[in-house]
């Protein structure tokens, strides 16, 4: 009867790994590795899930075992069911009344619903080669830039996304803006100044740290303006950065 977390090397569920280590309880973590060809998720952790990706987590504490697999719904279920007797989960959250209750909603959901769909497109558009004359193809890419400068202007304003202190906002958005760029090694951040001095700051915290180390393998993490894209996945091998 446990915590169990399936976790894929180099991916989203690196929130979920995060947040368990910032509210410190105990857990079992369960890592998978990429196929190398097609860096798709290994068929153990397929036949778990039957939507296919990570992360995937299950509580077996409860009955029936609650089993989710999307990290929005994880971090809002553990902040709900185990993050609000410890000190270290109520500050992840802001609640209504506090000052920065607003700007916690908007950021804690424009990671998934605005920032990773739009780094995805542009990995995707750049695998299939698009054109970029395609106005279509080029309002998406914008919006990448786009999604920086409003994460770049709050940050200049803000520690983290939703005040001083670290909320689920920004366990939800860091993935994106470090381990996801080893994807496509295209996302410069050279001109937002203030998501660096942000990603510094993230990956000096403990728990930070420790999620790497064990669901990571200790990879350096990806804070810097410019990141070299993975070279282990024959599938990304083929396609050279377009800067
Ligand atoms: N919306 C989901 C996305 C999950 C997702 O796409 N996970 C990717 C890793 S970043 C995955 O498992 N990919 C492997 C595969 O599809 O085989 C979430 O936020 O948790």
């Amino acid at each position: 009867m446990s915590l169990e977390l399936h976790h894929l090397h180099l991916s989203q569920s690196e929130r979920i790994v995060w947040l368990l280590e910032e509210l410190r309880i105990q857990y079992d973590l369960h890592v998978y590795e990429r196929d190398p060809q097609t860096a798709m998720a290994p068929a153990e952790l397929k036949s778990l899930n039957p939507f296919g990706t990570a992360p995937y987590f299950q509580d077996t504490t409860v009955s029936p075992p609650v089993k989710l697999s999307e990290s929005g719904a994880i971090v809002e279920y553990l902040l709900a069911v185990y993050g609000q007797s410890s000190p270290a989960g109520a500050m992840l959250v802001r609640k209504p009344g506090d000052q920065d209750y607003g700007p916690y909603l908007q950021w804690l959901h424009f990671a998934n619903a605005s920032l990773q769909p739009s780094l995805s497109l542009n990995m995707v558009f750049s695998l299939a080669g698009a054109s970029k004359e395609n106005p279509i193809i080029s309002t998406f890419r914008s919006r990448t830039s786009r999604a920086l400068q409003k994460l770049d202007d709050r940050l200049k304003t803000t520690k983290y996304l939703a005040g001083e202190e670290l909320s689920a906002a920004d366990i939800m958005t860091v993935f994106s803006l470090t381990t996801h760029r080893g994807f496509t090694g295209e996302v410069d951040l050279d001109p937002f100044k203030n998501i660096l001095r942000y990603l510094k700051d993230v990956a000096e915290r403990p728990a930070y740290k420790r999620a790497i180390s064990k669901g990571d393998h200790d990879m350096e993490p990806l804070i810097g303006a410019k990141v070299k894209k993975f070279t282990q996945f024959a599938v990304f091998a083929k396609t050279e950065p377009e800067h």
